[in-house]
């Protein structure tokens, strides 16, 4: 309650100064920092580069993104390809008309007062080919970050789900990132660190992901960094299954994580998870987030992948008006949120 009410008197003292335009609610109340969304689909096309808006790629809805901050949501996580931003090789300068609708649909997000994650969703690859030019990454995230520089509410997300590469190399490239981020003068955001393995929360220790990434340093601060996990509740933990496991699945894959979390003093997000349509799901994921609400001193916040425009009747659409998990799960979500 202490928490809320600094909210709300912080944005009743500013109210003078708001633009009139910033009508969103999107204060939380709940346990957790960050619950939102990915706003995917400016990723899509990720075989045609740089390809064209709205034939392979489009940005997100902003309709939408203002439908989901209206139920309490207050984090957008916004995929979007690392070619695209800054084409032709890493060291290279930013292409204006992505950067553009990056830069649109970030501020759109920041303006209503939530979290933006920039989210280059390349799996730790450059035009599919694994990123060992540590140096070259650590530019890529100076020019990027510094597009954003000046503005708290963004988050910084390493890179979306490295896997099959050196574990060592996994760990360069995120210090990589902190200190590029840092080194443009964006000093006051979170950074959140992705593993390999598909940074997988049941594997997070297995996969010795815990370990090798505990020694990550933040010049700024260790408390801006948070690991992101994402879990996925079928059978392979995939997130391609409409049937998850069983209704308790949730909360045991995310035992070994939490563990460490514990041990450790680190905090984390699950940056995605997603259920099908169904009962057994359902079980599954509330019970998962309670499990995290119970845990809430190191599990930060959820985002559900994923909305976009172009989800179409994809199983785990939470696109309003008529997705999949917008209509037949998101109310069984809302306490969580
Ligand atoms: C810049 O991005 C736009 C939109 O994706 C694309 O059409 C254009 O070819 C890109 N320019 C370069 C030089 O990559
Ligand atoms: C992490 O740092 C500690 C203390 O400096 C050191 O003993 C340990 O070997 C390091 N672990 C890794 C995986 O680098
Ligand atoms: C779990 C899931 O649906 N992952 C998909 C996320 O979206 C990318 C494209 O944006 C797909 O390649 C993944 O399969």
């Amino acid at each position: 309650m202490k928490f809320l009410d600094v909210l709300l008197g912080a944005a009743a003292a500013s109210s003078a100064l708001a633009a009139p335009t910033c009508t969103t609610k999107t204060k939380r109340a709940g346990k957790f920092k960050f619950v939102g969304v990915n706003q995917s689909c400016a990723e899509f096309g990720q075989d045609t580069l740089p390809g064209q808006l709205n034939k392979h790629y489009t940005w997100p809805a902003k309709s939408s993104i203002d439908t989901l901050l209206a139920t309490g949501m207050n984090t957008i996580r916004i995929p979007f390809m690392m070619e695209r931003l800054i084409p032709n090789q890493l060291t290279g300068t930013v292409n204006e008309t992505y950067s553009a609708g990056l830069i649109d649909t970030v501020s759109y997000v920041t303006s209503k007062g939530a979290y933006a994650v920039i989210d280059p969703h390349n799996f730790g690859r450059y035009y599919t080919q694994v990123i060992t030019d540590v140096e070259g990454f650590k530019a890529w995230w100076t020019t990027t970050a510094g597009l954003f520089a000046d503005n708290d509410k963004v988050i910084f997300d390493t890179n979306n789900e490295y896997h099959d590469m050196d574990q060592s190399l996994v760990v360069n490239l995120n210090q990589a990132a902190i200190d590029g981020i840092r080194a443009a003068g964006a000093t006051s955001q979170y950074i959140f660190i992705e593993g390999n393995s598909w940074t997988g929360a049941w594997t997070w220790v297995s996969s010795g992901n815990g370990e090798s990434l505990l020694n990550l340093s933040d010049p700024e601060g260790d408390d801006k960094l948070i690991y992101e996990m994402h879990q996925y509740l079928d059978e392979d933990g995939s997130g391609t299954h409409e049937q998850c496991v069983s209704g308790t699945i949730g909360r045991e894959r995310l035992q070994a994580a939490t563990e460490w979390l514990k041990a450790n003093g680190k905090k984390a997000i699950l940056g995605e998870t997603a259920g099908g349509a169904n009962d057994q799901c359902i079980s599954a994921l509330t019970g998962m987030l309670s499990f995290m609400e119970e845990n809430s001193d190191v599990w930060q916040g959820w985002l559900w992948w994923a909305a976009g425009p172009w989800w179409a009747d994809y199983m785990y659409s939470i696109e309003p008006p008529s997705g999949t998990a917008y209509t037949k799960v998101l109310p069984s979500l809302q306490p969580y949120i």
